[in-house]
């Protein structure tokens, strides 16, 4: 294999570049060859390589702990990861030898009841919030899904759909939502009718992923980016029966401007995940009210000269926001603490064993 100018490579429409060719250099001198991950189901990932799409093997999914190191041996790999394949593995097939450390990833809580995070999908660009005009906007998930966002590294939009349907309200809806989302480009467009997918792809750049819950028009409004319907849609879902849903099945597929689209299965419950520098820059408004508070530990509750409840008085802040803010910090809270305590369990299992080990080791020198 002799791809070394990185814009060569079959794989640049892929996000392939030069940094990323550095990086693999030392797998390239093993035999290895780079190819990105788009789905992963039971210990089988789809990737694209360098030769073509392929199947192969990876190792155990076993979700990303906050421990882990990013990209390490014990990480598995996840949509938009990529990997270094090692020819001939199991059942002839390639299999994943390695991942290169990843730029950005999407972490949730994972559903499991461990306490670890589960990514979503990593070396993303731009993060598209998909929020339907079709319905009132639920503007705390939309914090939810932006301090995902933030946390990941990737620089998020918000893209109004179904602008065709809003019906009057596409306005309010919108500054309710700019509100919501400082700091970040709303755009609103039409899959259906093609107004303003035009200002969407102007806000993406990069590998671009789309999140939001079922039926926000995620996989209409990919289709209309990649210029071809190659996403199964709500509308085929329905005419498919049950099922579809229940994959977490994710497409990866080059724009046709430059980029890559990763579509997503609605996401039912996202649970943050060490989002507080998200937290952060999703709620950048109240934070900066908040360095005009007199106290510094201000809990923005019942002190006295708290500058964030003056500004929910005087009109400036919407109350909503501050609910849903002190609703996430409780919730990240509650996860790294979980966190904590599974690191501390950890920590102490390593230590007995240390121990078992030691007193094997003792016994068997007083044996001798
Ligand atoms: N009127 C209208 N309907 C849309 C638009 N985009 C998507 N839809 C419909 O909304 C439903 C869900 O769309 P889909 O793309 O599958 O949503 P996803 O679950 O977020 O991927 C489908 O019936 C689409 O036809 C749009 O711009 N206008
Ligand atoms: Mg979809
Ligand atoms: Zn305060």
């Amino acid at each position: 294999m002799s791809f070394t100018f990185a814009g060569s490579s079959p794989l640049a429409a892929y996000g392939w570049d030069e940094t990323l060719e550095n990086e693999f250099t030392s797998h390239r001198a093993a035999g290895l060859t780079p190819a990105r991950v788009a789905a992963v189901d039971r210990g089988l990932c789809d990737v694209v390589a360098e030769d073509g799409p392929a199947r192969a093997s990876a190792p155990a999914s076993s979700p990303l702990s906050s421990s882990d190191s990013p990209g390490g041996p014990v990480a598995a790999p996840c949509t938009g990861d990529w990997a270094a394949l090692r020819a001939g593995g199991p059942g002839g097939r390639p299999a994943v030898a390695a991942l290169l450390p990843r730029r950005t990833a999407i972490v949730r809580s994972s559903a499991a009841r461990d306490s670890r995070g589960q990514v979503l999908a990593a070396n993303v660009d731009t993060v598209a919030i998909a929020v339907s005009l079709a319905a009132r906007p639920d503007l705390g998930r939309v914090e939810r899904l932006l301090a995902l966002a933030w946390e990941s590294g990737a620089r998020p939009v918000v893209v109004l759909t179904k602008a065709d349907r809003a019906a009057g309200t596409a306005g309010t809806a919108r500054s309710e939502v700019a509100a919501a989302a400082p700091g970040v480009d709303v755009v609103a467009c039409s899959a259906a009718t093609g107004d303003g997918v035009d200002a969407v792809r102007a806000v993406l750049a990069g590998t671009v992923v789309l999140l939001g819950p079922s039926g926000a028009g995620k996989s209409t409004l990919g289709n209309a980016l990649l210029g071809e319907d190659v996403l199964a849609t709500g509308a085929v879902r329905e005419a498919d029966g049950k099922g579809r849903h229940t994959t977490v099945r994710r497409e990866l597929l080059p724009l046709p401007g430059g980029g890559v689209l990763i579509d997503t299965p609605g996401l039912r419950g996202v649970g943050l995940f060490e989002a507080s520098q998200g937290l952060e820059r999703t709620f950048a408004d109240i934070e900066e009210l908040a360095a005009a508070c007199r106290f510094g530990d201000c809990a923005h509750d019942t002190e006295p000269g708290c500058a964030v409840l003056a500004a929910v008085e005087d009109g400036t802040l919407p109350p909503r926001r501050l609910v849903s803010y002190r609703k996430l910090l409780r919730e990240n809270a509650w996860a790294a603490a979980r966190t904590d305590d599974r690191l501390r369990a950890e920590r102490e299992n390593r230590r007995k064993e240390i121990t078992r080990w030691q007193r094997r080791l003792y016994r068997e020198r007083g044996d001798r």
